[in-house]
C-alpha cells in the first residue's frame, strides 16, 4: 500500500488527560499536524487539581505506551514505586504478604499528576503538536471532523476542521454523546452501587513510610473495602470503597470512628483520628460507572480512545493501562496500513473492541469477587489455588491476573482462556469430590471390618492423589480440545 502523507494532515484530539496526550505524542511522532483541547487550565500551573484518584497502578500495558513516546524509564525508574506484593490487613490487625509473581514482576504506583505532566512536557516539545487548555468542546460533526469549543478564558468560540477528530475525553465524554446519534452506535453503561473516597496516611515526621513501603495495601471486608497505594513523598492514598448507604449513614464523628474501630483499627492510627474525621467529612463519595460502546470510529474522521470507550470500574488496575495500551494498538494499526485513515478507523474498532470489553467485563466481575473476600485467609486461598494449578500445567494455566498484569495478551484471550480455566476447575473439583467420597466409603468400610495398618492407609492415600492428578491432567486436556 503507498505510504499516505502526514504531514499535511490534521487532527483534532479531546482531552489531555492521560490517553490524549499520550495519543497527541503519537501522532504528532508520525508527522500528523495534532492540536489537543483541554477542558481544565494547565494542570503544571495549578497548585491543587481537583479530581480523581492521586495515584495509580502502572503495569506492562500502560509502560508500552510510555516507551514508544521515550518516558517509560523516566516515570518508572525514577518516579515509580514498585510494589511486589500485596500486603492483606486483618480486621485483628495481622497482616500477610501475597507477592504478585514469582519471577519478580512488579507493579508501580505512579502519581496521575506527576505522568499528566511529563506527557504535556514530551507533548510541547513537538513542533506539530499545539495544546490548547481552558477549552470546552462544546459540539461537533463526526462525519467532516468538525468541532467547536468553547474558550473559558474569553468566552470566545472556537471552531476547528481536521481529518480525523480523536475523543479521549474520558468517562462522560462528549465526543461520545455525538456518536450516540450515530445509526448502529451500539452503548451500555452501568453505575455500581459502591461509591469510593481517598484519603491520606501522612507520612512520619521524619518524612518515612509508616507501612513498608512496596507493597499494595488492602483491606478487604466484603461490602467495604479500602486500598493503599503509596506516593513520592512517603504518604499514602487511601481508597475506602463502600455501598453509597454506607457513606451516607455515616454522618457524625462518633459513627465514622466506631465504624473504622470494627472494619479497619489499624487504620485510625495510621491516618490520624482528627484527620480521618476531618477528611471524611470535608470529601464527598464518588459513583463508578462501567461504559461499553461499539463500534470506536465514524468512517474515516472520528474515533474514541480511553474511558470515553470504554470506562471501567477500578477493580483491576487497568483503566489507564487500556487506555495507554489503545494508542499502542492503533500506531500497530496506521503502520501495517500506511496511515489510510479509511482503513484504519474501521480496524482499530474490529480490532480493539472485543479486547476493551473484555476488560471492562473482568474489572465488574472482580468488583463481584472482591466482595466475597473478607480477609486474608480467603484471599490467599484463591491465589494459592490459582498458583498451584499453574504449577502443575505452566503451559495452560497462568493466573488470571498475571495474563492481564503482566503480559500483553489481548485482553479477549484473558477471558477466553479464564472460562476456559473455570470449566476445568468446576470438572476437577467435582471429581476430587466424587473420588474424596469414594475413598471415604472405602476407608470407613475396610477400617471398620478388619482394623487396616497405617501403612495400607498411606498406600492408598498414595494412589489417591497419583489417580487425581491423571485425572487433572486428563480433564485438561480433554477440556483443550473443546
Ligand atoms: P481522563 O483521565 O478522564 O481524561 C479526560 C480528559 O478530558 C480530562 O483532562 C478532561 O478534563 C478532558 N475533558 C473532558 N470533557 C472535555 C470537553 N468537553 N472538552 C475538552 N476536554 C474535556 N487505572 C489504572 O490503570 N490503574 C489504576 O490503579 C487505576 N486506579 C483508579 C482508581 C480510581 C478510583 C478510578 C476512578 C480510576 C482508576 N483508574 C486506574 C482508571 C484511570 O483513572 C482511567 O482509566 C484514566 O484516567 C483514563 O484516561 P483518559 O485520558 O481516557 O480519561
Ligand atoms: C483498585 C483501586 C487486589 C488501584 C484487584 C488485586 C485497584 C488499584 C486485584 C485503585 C485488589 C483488587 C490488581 C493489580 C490492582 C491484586 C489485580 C486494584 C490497583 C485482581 C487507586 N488490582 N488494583 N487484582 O491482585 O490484578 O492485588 O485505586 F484489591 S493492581 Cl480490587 Cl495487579
Amino acid at each position: 500500500m503507498a505510504k499516505h502523507e502526514t504531514k499535511d494532515k490534521k487532527v483534532t484530539v479531546v482531552g489531555a488527560g492521560l490517553v490524549g496526550t499520550l495519543e497527541a505524542c503519537f501522532l504528532a511522532k508520525r508527522g500528523y499536524q495534532v492540536h489537543l483541547y483541554e477542558y481544565r487550565p494547565d494542570i503544571r500551573t495549578l497548585e491543587h487539581v481537583p479530581g480523581r484518584s492521586i495515584n495509580l497502578a502502572m503495569s506492562v500495558r500502560g509502560r508500552t505506551g510510555l516507551k514508544a513516546v521515550g518516558l517509560e524509564d523516566h516515570v518508572i525508574k525514577n518516579h515509580g514505586i514498585p510494589m511486589h506484593s500485596r500486603m492483606i490487613h486483618n480486621t485483628d490487625g495481622t497482616t500477610r504478604a501475597i507477592p504478585y509473581n514469582k519471577d519478580g514482576q512488579c507493579i508501580y504506583s505512579v502519581g496521575r499528576r506527576f505522568v499528566n505532566e511529563v506527557l504535556l512536557n514530551r507533548a510541547e516539545e513537538f513542533p506539530n503538536l499545539t495544546i490548547h487548555f481552558s477549552h470546552k468542546l462544546t459540539s461537533c460533526r463526526l462525519q467532516d471532523g468538525q468541532a467547536s469549543f468553547l474558550n473559558t478564558e474569553t468566552g470566545e468560540e472556537v471552531n476547528r476542521k481536521a481529518d480525523v477528530l480523536i475523543g479521549c475525553d474520558g468517562a462522560y465524554s462528549n465526543v461520545r454523546r455525538a456518536m450516540m446519534r450515530q445509526p448502529f452506535f451500539n452503548y451500555n453503561q452501568t453505575y455500581i452501587p459502591h461509591g469510593y473516597m481517598e484519603l491520606c496516611i501522612p507520612a512520619t515526621p521524619e518524612g518515612e513510610f509508616v507501612m513498608p513501603a512496596n507493597y499494595l495495601h488492602i483491606w478487604p471486608r466484603g461490602q467495604f473495602m479500602m486500598i493503599a497505594l503509596p506516593n513520592q513523598d512517603c504518604s499514602w492514598t487511601v481508597t475506602l470503597f463502600m455501598p453509597f448507604p454506607i457513606f451516607e449513614s455515616l454522618t457524625t464523628q462518633d459513627q465514622l470512628l466506631s465504624f473504622f474501630q470494627t472494619n479497619y483499627p489499624d487504620a485510625i492510627s495510621l491516618i490520624g483520628r482528627d484527620r480521618l474525621v476531618k477528611d471524611f467529612f470535608a470529601n464527598r463519595a464518588l459513583p463508578m460507572i462501567s461504559v461499553k460502546c461499539s463500534p470506536y470510529h465514524v468512517g474515516s474522521t472520528a474515533l474514541l480512545m480511553g474511558d470515553a470507550a470504554h470506562a471501567m470500574v477500578p477493580f483491576y488496575g487497568q483503566g489507564m493501562n487500556c487506555g495507554m495500551e489503545d494508542c499502542v494498538v492503533l500506531d500497530e494499526l496506521l503502520e501495517e496500513y500506511s496511515d489510510d485513515l479509511a482503513t484504519v478507523l474501521p480496524a482499530y474498532s474490529a480490532k480493539r473492541s472485543p479486547d476493551a470489553q473484555a476488560i471492562v467485563d473482568l474489572a465488574l466481575y472482580n468488583y463481584i469477587e472482591m466482595r466475597d473476600l473478607v480477609n486474608s485467609r480467603k484471599f490467599l486461598f484463591r491465589k494459592k489455588l490459582d498458583d498451584l494449578l499453574s504449577s502443575l500445567m505452566p503451559k495452560y494455566w497462568l493466573p488470571l491476573y498475571t495474563m492481564v498484569t503482566f503480559t500483553r495478551h489481548p485482553y479477549h484471550v484473558c477471558i477466553g482462556r479464564k472460562s476456559w480455566q473455570d470449566k476445568v476447575l468446576k470438572r476437577v473439583l467435582s471429581m476430587a469430590g466424587v473420588l474424596g467420597v469414594g475413598a471415604g466409603v472405602v476407608l470407613t468400610k475396610t477400617d471398620a471390618l478388619h482394623g487396616l495398618s497405617s501403612s495400607f492407609i498411606t498406600r492408598l492415600s498414595t494412589i489417591l492423589v497419583k489417580t487425581w492428578s491423571t485425572v487433572t491432567t486428563a480433564a485438561a486436556t480433554a477440556s483443550l480440545k473443546n
